[in-house]
């Protein structure tokens, strides 16, 4: 599902964070010390082998919201951007955290002049955020965001269940830009 939104694409997929090898970054659902832990990060760091945690190590800890970038080792991907989401009910506020990490890492990839960029769904797993009210603030965040962005031109949201997916390419036909 895409959806074209002036010189920029915006498009859900179902699937691997670490399986979209035409993207030139990957967002990862970090944890605050930037180190292998379930979920998306799991995956990152086991497909990108163990430098990645060796070069992410100075740069933590990380507070909720914010993001940071590192080189992406063993991944197809040239750079992982990590953002640290709010855990649900513990970080507050959660909605502008979460916010916050979406609006950092499309400024981040835009100051390096980075074209595309693919999230997972931050905070919606571990963490625990109810996944359709993450979305609407993924979405409204994303959209703020873009008038903003001069490299990149491709915004992937990967989600990883069939359900999660439908959210998305409902919320995306939905979208009014
Ligand atoms: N590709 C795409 N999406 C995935 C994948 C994958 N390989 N694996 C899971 N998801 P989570 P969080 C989905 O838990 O909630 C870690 O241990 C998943 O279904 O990865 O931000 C870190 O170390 C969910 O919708 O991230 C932190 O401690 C979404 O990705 C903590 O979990 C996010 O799930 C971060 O928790």
């Amino acid at each position: 599902m895409k959806k074209q939104v002036g010189e920029i694409t915006m498009e859900a997929v179902h699937g691997d964070i670490t399986s979209q090898p035409d993207m030139t970054a990957v967002v990862n659902a970090a944890n605050a010390q930037l180190s292998p832990g379930g979920g998306v990060a799991g995956a990152i760091h086991r497909a990108a082998g163990p430098g990645l945690a060796e070069e992410c190590l100075p740069m933590a800890p990380i507070e909720p919201g914010q993001a940071v970038i590192s080189g992406g080792h063993n991944l197809p991907n040239k750079y992982v951007i990590h953002c640290l989401g709010p855990v649900y009910g513990k970080d507050k506020p959660e909605n502008l955290l979460l916010a916050d990490c979406y609006r950092n890492a499309l400024r981040l990839a835009d100051e390096k002049e980075i074209d595309s960029v693919a999230f997972p769904a931050i905070s919606t797993g571990i963490f625990g955020y109810p996944f359709e009210a993450a979305t609407d603030i993924t979405l409204q965040t994303v959209q703020e965001v873009l008038p903003e962005l001069k490299f990149v031109n491709h915004i992937r949201f990967v989600l990883f269940g069939e359900e999660d997916f439908e959210v998305y390419v409902e919320r995306l036909r939905r979208l009014k830009i």
